[in-house]
């Protein structure tokens, strides 16, 4: 009974330390009441809810929030509770009730990490611009995005801080000014007992569109059949067969089948599928049949993206003046056959005339490098039409070595004499072929 008490009692403690702190790199699930008191108890197990609810809470939880269904808190009740944990989930048993009465009928909410609740978002690196010696430890948002532009996004989801040696804020003991992820990290050595603050660094997670400005996909990759002992795309395999083609830490991995279908469509149980192994189905995990081909791809950060790769030269194969500007990649590569990679890594787009598109005010249907670009007249704001526009892709290296005679011939060496890719100090590029300028 005490070792319950105790449990309960911390468990309640994070619960108020998170709700406090938007600090907490995470987002709480919806509130769940799958059960009533009225037969044994309330019985609000984890497994069971996931069960009922596939995809609406994440693997592994950081925290459980419970409360009664009217909005009361647990201690309100007077309940004594068998469990109140991110394992099991909530249980309060009515037999185990001191008083004559049935236990409260409770609600419970979890906190997933943040990689869950926005799972194309994508962290930056740690930042640390301040020491403590003067005032205190200044790691905010403004200074950070003015010292380091392009690093980080201006509408950051969350902030997550630790001290340089990392340990967690909780552990110093200081008092902390601001920790908000629009404001980053304030830590004043006016507030501390000892007079000074330890010395912090914070990182930021930000939304998609800054992510996939910052980062890029490599090719699929299908090195394996699983006709063996199974289907075996790792990443150690894999840097082996493409060197160069993949960044030593990949940000995230994505899997299909080969035929475009996803993991979970298959039912086999996947035996690795991360970041740092790669992905492994193994046939013996398989009740009696073959585990599916699977191909695999991997989101590199900028560094790697900038330096693989080449430009192609611009296209502009439509006019507005029907039902909008379509400069999607699947005609692009139809009609311009290998002057433009399968699969492009970025796209990048303006006016005919060289103007942003942000400029133009147009609403924009897509523009990704695996859709390219396309704006619809219909979709415009009253009175307005869409510009017309042209687009280039960046493309992954091997494609650069191997791009095909502009001319429509196959590549030859006559054409490789001419073929060459031209850098700029910006950190840009594109090919130098009889349709493209030559290099500077
Ligand atoms: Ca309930
Ligand atoms: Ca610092
Ligand atoms: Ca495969
Ligand atoms: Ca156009």
């Amino acid at each position: 009974m005490k070792a319950q008490v105790v449990t309960i009692l911390f468990a309640s403690l994070l619960v108020a330390t998170h709700q406090e702190s938007s600090v907490y790199p995470g987002c709480w699930t919806q509130w769940f009441d799958r059960d009533n008191p009225s037969g044994n108890g309330d019985f609000e197990n984890l497994a069971i809810q996931r069960e009922q609810t596939p995809g609406k809470i994440c693997d592994n939880p950081l925290d459980i929030e419970v409360r009664t269904v009217t909005g009361g808190s647990m201690a309100s009740t007077g309940d004594i509770f068998t469990a109140a944990d991110t394992i099991t989930g909530f249980v309060c048993e009515n037999n185990k009730q001191t008083q004559t009465k049935m236990c409260s009928d409770y609600e419970v909410r979890y906190l997933c990490p943040v990689e869950f609740c926005y799972p194309k978002g994508c962290w930056t690196e740690w930042f640390d611009r301040d020491d403590p010696s003067g005032t205190g430890d200044w790691e905010t948002l403004t200074d950070i995005i003015k010292e380091k532009p392009g690093k980080i996004c201006e509408n950051p989801l969350y902030l997550e801080a630790q001290t340089t040696s990392g340990k967690s804020v909780e552990s110093t003991g200081d008092v902390i000014s601001v920790a908000s992820p629009s404001s980053g990290l304030v830590c004043e050595n006016k507030n501390q007992k000892d007079g000074s603050c330890e010395d912090y660094q914070v990182r930021f997670y930000c939304p998609d569109e800054f992510c996939m400005i910052k980062s890029c996909w490599t090719e699929w990759y299908d090195r394996d059949n699983p006709s063996g002992t199974g289907d075996w795309e790792t990443l150690e395999d894999l840097y082996l067969k493409h060197p160069g083609e993949i960044c030593e830490y990949p940000l995230e991995i994505d899997v299909l089948t080969t035929s475009g279908g996803s993991v979970a469509s298959t039912g086999d149980t996947i035996a690795i599928s991360d970041t740092s192994t790669g992905f492994v189905c193994k046939n013996a995990d398989q009740n009696g049949h073959l585990c599916e081909d699977y191909k695999v791809r991997f989101r590199c950060p900028e560094e790697f993206c900038e330096s693989k790769g080449c430009w192609t030269e611009w296209f502009d194969r439509d006019n507005p003046s029907g039902k909008g500007d379509w400069e999607n990649l699947e005609l692009l590569l139809q009609e311009n056959p290998g002057k433009i990679c399968e699969y492009p890594l970025q796209i990048e787009v303006q006016t005919t005339s060289g103007n942003s598109v942000a400029s133009t005010g147009n609403v924009i249907t897509a523009s990704d490098p695996n859709t390219g670009f396309i704006c619809e007249n219909s979709k415009q704001p009253a009175g307005k039409r869409c510009e017309d526009f042209k687009v280039r892709f960046f493309c992954p290296e091997d494609f650069c070595k191997s791009v095909v005679d502009p001319n429509g011939g196959q590549q030859n060496d006559q054409f490789c004499k001419y073929y060459k890719v031209c850098y700029s100090s910006s950190g840009g590029s594109y090919i130098e072929t009889l349709n493209n300028p030559p290099c500077p």
